[in-house]
């Protein structure tokens, strides 16, 4: 039982992956221009929101500030992140979409 230079023993069994990943809020930021229309859009297409759901949210993003879309791992979150900020500037609105850490 020889260390393997990793702190691993030789005779250690190799643990299995059961740990759940680490998980990423995706937030929309509130602005002045973007149309309430549109943000609800966005909510329908990139996060399978139904009309009804998409306009409770955009309408706390808002009043509030800020409000979270979902929660997904670390790649979903930035691709869905990053895939709302183009649909925002393709269609020339200033709408922001981030994402953090849970
Ligand atoms: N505040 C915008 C308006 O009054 C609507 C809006 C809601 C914009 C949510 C961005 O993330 C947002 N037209």
């Amino acid at each position: 039982d020889h260390d393997h230079g990793d702190g691993q023993l030789a005779t250690a069994k190799a643990k299995p992956q059961l740990k759940r990943p680490p998980m990423y809020r995706v937030v929309l930021m509130n602005d002045d221009y973007t149309p309430m229309d549109f943000v609800v859009e966005v909510l329908m297409i990139f996060f399978g929101m139904d009309q009804e759901k998409a306009t409770q949210v955009m309408l706390a993003v808002h009043t509030q500030g800020k409000g979270v879309c979902g929660v997904y791992t670390r790649d979903v979150a930035e691709t869905k992140a990053a895939q709302v900020n183009q649909y925002a500037r393709e269609n020339k609105h200033p709408l922001l979409c981030e994402v953090e850490s849970v």
